[in-house]
């Protein structure tokens, strides 16, 4: 396996579906756009998936997490969205840690072992994972695409967003999309297969503006974040372990991940 690896600064191509003739492409791409739509809904005005409200569940500064209860075949798999605000870096430098696998190890710490599986293209990888055992479940696994892309202002527009006219949009728009992939060569050993739609979606605003684009420096960057996840642990899982492990968990690791991009980021020069 050719593994691709991207530098800090260097700014990723993005492959056109047109060029991909990989058989899940047509599933990337569409999977990738309804998070994006998904994920850009305001939490007031709009329902969970699978219906209900958003909850908020926690609070800390400009983050807000929320969850909506929903149990499947008796196992817990509450849909989350987190929404957050950082200054100082842009959305594809805060995509681009999330999406490559270089630096995984750095801020992830629900994971014993990682593992790039198949490189689609440079903005597309078949990961597989071995999560930390939580007592007293089984072990869990996951294998699932992961891709990067930057949204260019006409697939915005395009995107028919119901609640898009009264914003402003943002100077650029970043998404990373992870979703969950049946692959029979790769087996679950001792673990269970979790399955996951998890989206990051990170849009960069210049602000204060700036007339002069040479005169921009990271205190003009203010990046939103939105992050939702779908998880169904795949087996056995005791209902109050899993909701306490989500509720300390995903705040943990919301200002773990954006701390790590500030502080990776601060003295280098802006990735837009
Ligand atoms: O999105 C995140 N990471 C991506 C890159 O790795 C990718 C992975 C998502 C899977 C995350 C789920 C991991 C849960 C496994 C349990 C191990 C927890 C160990 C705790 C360590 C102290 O998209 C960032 C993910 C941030 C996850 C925060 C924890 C959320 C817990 C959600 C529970 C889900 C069910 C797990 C069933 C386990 C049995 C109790």
């Amino acid at each position: 396996l050719k593994l691709r690896t991207m530098s800090l600064s260097q700014p990723l191509e993005v492959i056109p579906p047109e060029r991909c003739d990989h058989e899940l492409w047509p599933e990337i791409d569409r999977i990738t756009k309804e998070q994006l739509y998904y994920a850009r809904l305001e939490v007031e005005d709009t329902p969970a998936s699978g219906g209900g409200s958003w909850e908020l569940f926690a609070e800390d500064g400009e983050m807000r997490l929320y969850k909506r209860e929903l149990e499947i075949d008796g196992l817990v798999c509450d849909p989350l969205k987190a929404v957050h605000t950082v200054r100082g870096v842009s959305a594809h430098e805060v995509c681009h840690q999330f999406f490559s696998p270089d630096v995984r190890f750095d801020w992830e710490n629900t994971l014993e072992s990682m593992k790039v599986v198949e490189d689609i293209n440079p903005n597309t990888l078949i990961f597989h994972q071995i999560h930390k055992r939580v007592w007293p479940a089984a072990q869990r696994d996951t294998v699932f695409w992961s891709h990067i892309r930057r949204i260019d202002s006409n697939t915005l527009r395009a995107n028919g967003h119901p609640n898009s006219s009264s914003k402003p949009l943002p100077d650029n728009l970043w998404v990373v999309c992870n979703n969950s992939v049946q692959r029979n060569d790769i087996p679950a050993s001792r673990c269970l297969r979790m399955t996951l739609v998890v989206s990051l979606v990170c849009e960069t605003y210049i602000d204060p503006p700036v007339s002069d684009i040479s005169k921009l420096t990271r205190d003009h960057l203010k990046c939103k974040i939105i992050y939702c996840s779908k998880i169904n642990p795949g087996g056995w899982a005791p209902a109050s372990v899993l909701r306490a492990l989500y509720k300390r968990e995903y705040p943990k690791f919301l200002k773990r991940y954006t701390q790590y991009c500030i502080d990776l980021y601060k003295d280098k020069p802006i990735m837009l």
